[in-house]
């Protein structure tokens, strides 16, 4: 079945979600940027067929039948419902909404409308995410005591540079943790099958101005520490003005036969922590579980990175909308549960207290 998609959106993520729609074998149907003259020049761009004038007219061409939210986060809700409200499947960048009885609309509709919901968290599209996750499933790690995480990036160190993310009406309340500490608290969950349950936070926000912002209020930096339902501790740091780190998303988990250490700018290996002796095992499908073994494209020694994991994430994405059940893919429940914890980090940080969360109905 060859799908027609859709995205909203001209900027950089509808760059990468075309080129991984494109991987997918769909038709890139057409595109709706910020005025009728953008979308144009994004279908130019990009390779795709049409641009709309507006999203009303993308939503009423009976040839698309999935369309990819890639706009400033204070746009996803409104756009999203309107995209399911004309029966299309979806897939809405992170963090899904700003609030979260935003995110419970957004799930609540997609059930009702019984279409294909999905959100990028992407990294859990490496291979070496993959086997992580197989060796906790699978009881190799043993029993979980410790996580430790960080997002860390340096694009935004300056108070120089600028984006529409400082802006809280653009990008929410929180940024750096709805932003990137989403992600990792995704992976954490998804890697672990555990659940945090308890989290204490303190944030900064380093440059109270930039130079198209006069008032920035949502935060640079974020450190968290938190507890699971499996009774693992952790701590994370998750910050955009940390020099030198590009996309640094790191997890170690210590359980009590191994240590497990991924690294996102080092995506084809692993490390396993040991008493006796650490090792570093490649992406070597022969020798991996049959998960990572699935999502490697090219042989060992190849590398794979950053798109093509959000490209196996729209390929399943699209085998969902085709009926099938792929192991892993970030739905709309996951987007808010991700909401749901930036929601807490931010009241515990606020307070100073220590925030509880209730674990997921699916994952009691
Ligand atoms: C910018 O911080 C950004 O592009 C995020 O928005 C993405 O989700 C992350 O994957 C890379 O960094």
């Amino acid at each position: 079945m060859t799908l027609t998609a859709g995205f909203v959106g001209g900027g950089f993520m509808a760059d990468v979600h075309s080129r991984a729609a494109r991987s997918a074998h769909a038709r890139l149907g057409g595109v709706v940027s910020s005025t009728p003259e953008r979308s144009i020049e994004a279908a130019t761009q990009l390779g795709i067929d049409h641009g709309y004038a507006n999203l009303d007219e993308l939503l009423a061409d009976p040839a698309i039948d999935v369309v990819h939210i890639c706009t400033p986060n204070a746009q996803h809700a409104a756009q999203t419902l309107a995209v399911i409200a004309a029966g299309k499947h979806v897939v809405c960048e992170k963090p899904l909404t700003l609030t979260v009885a935003d995110a419970e609309r957004l799930v609540a509709a997609a059930r009702e409308a019984k279409v294909t919901a999905t959100v990028p968290f992407a990294y859990r599209f490496h291979p070496m995410v993959r086997e992580a996750r197989a060796r906790v499933q699978g009881g190799e790690t043993g029993r979980l005591f410790s996580i430790h995480g960080s997002y860390l990036q340096d694009w935004l160190l300056t108070e120089a540079d600028d984006n529409w993310r400082v802006d809280a009406e653009a990008g929410g309340a929180s940024r750096a943790f709805a932003d990137i500490g989403s992600h990792l608290v995704d992976l954490i969950e998804f890697v672990t099958g555990d659940r945090i349950t308890r989290v204490a936070a303190t944030m900064r926000t380093f440059f109270g101005s930039r130079p198209n912002h006069p008032a920035v209020t949502n935060e640079d930096a974020v450190a968290v520490v938190l507890e699971t339902a499996g009774g693992a501790l952790g701590t994370l740091l998750v910050s955009q003005v940390a020099p030198g780190r590009k996309n640094r998303l790191h997890l170690e988990i210590a359980g009590s036969a191994e240590s497990i250490g991924f690294d996102q700018e080092n995506p084809e290996s692993l490390w396993l922590g040991r008493r006796r002796g650490s090792e570093v095992i490649p992406r070597d499908p022969e020798f991996l579980h049959a998960d990572a073994a699935r999502l490697s494209l090219v042989p060992s020694g190849h590398a794979q990175g950053y798109q093509d994991a959000f490209n196996g994430f729209v390929t399943d994405t699209y085998a969902a909308i085709a009926g099938e059940a792929p192991d892993g893919l970030p739905r709309f429940e996951d987007g808010l549960r991700a909401v749901q914890l930036t929601e807490a980090v931010m009241r515990a940080a606020a307070s100073g207290e220590w925030v509880e969360l209730a674990v997921p109905k699916e994952a009691e």
